[in-house]
């Protein structure tokens, strides 16, 4: 009777404490580190969790980053392409974890895009020297398909595209992808869209959200002359392959205003 209470009292704690045991003998083998989960729900507070992410301030000769078009709102992250000006580098908002110990494991992340054409929406890991990058990206002039990629070394290892069944910009979806150590299967509200094979990424990472132009004629396009604005509703990573707890994440459905 003891042992039953107290797993009744430890199970709010630790879901795992009183389940049979999982771990098998990793003897004679390297076991991969069970990395850590995270969890954005931009809920708590009315700005960025600091702590958790840094919000970029980076430019390159075709687009820059503002820190003050990342912004929370009733538990929901802005992310904010600023109307183009002729003659000036687009103003684009990226977020990166601070972590970088991010590896296999499933990423998801629900993300509401702007109808505003010109704009791309980047949902990736990446670690910049040796190149790994595993990509969701969507392009807001055709903004049903989704580009699914990898990069390991030499950019664009392996890539493939799907046209998803709604606009997604009409309504927060989850976008999702479980890195394996020989494979990338992306999928969209549950959904399997692709299956990625070829040299997958293979070094701990860390988690981005951009939405950017850098008016590139074969991608993204011309930037946008309004602003364009990209919603996440939350974000998680969990290297045991498992979803949030739904109580956790917020109900909402629509944009702020
Ligand atoms: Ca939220």
């Amino acid at each position: 009777m003891k042992r039953v209470l107290l797993c009744q009292a430890v199970v709010t704690l630790a879901l795992v404490a009183c389940a049979p045991a999982q771990a098998v003998s990793t003897q004679g083998q390297t076991a991969t580190p069970i990395v850590p989960e995270f969890l954005q729900t931009f809920d708590s507070a009315h700005e960025l969790e600091t702590t958790a992410w840094t919000a970029s301030a980076w430019e390159n000769a075709t687009r820059a980053h503002s820190p003050s078009n990342v912004t929370v709102k009733d538990g929901v992250l802005a992310l904010k392409l600023s109307a183009s000006v002729p003659g000036t580098k687009p103003v684009s908002a990226e977020i990166a974890s601070r972590r970088n110990d991010f590896f296999y494991g499933t990423y998801r992340a629900s993300i509401k895009m702007s109808s505003v054409p010109g704009a791309v929406v980047g949902w990736f890991t990446y670690l910049g020297k040796p190149l790994n990058e595993i990509d969701v990206e969507f392009l807001t002039r055709d903004p049903r398909k989704a580009h699914f990629t990898l990069h390991h070394i030499r950019t664009g290892v392996d890539q493939a595209t799907s046209n998803m069944p709604f606009d997604p910009s009409a309504a927060f979806h989850e976008y999702r992808f479980d890195w394996y150590t020989n494979r990338v299967e992306y999928y969209v509200d549950g959904k399997q869209y692709a299956t990625l094979t070829n040299q997958v990424p293979d070094r701990a990472s860390r988690i981005l959200l951009n939405h950017w132009s850098s008016n590139i004629p074969t991608w993204g396009g011309k930037a946008p002359t309004e602003d364009a604005v990209m919603l996440v509703d939350w974000v998680c990573f969990s290297s045991e392959y498992k979803a949030p707890p739904s109580k956790l994440l917020s109900t909402t459905v629509d944009a702020p205003k």
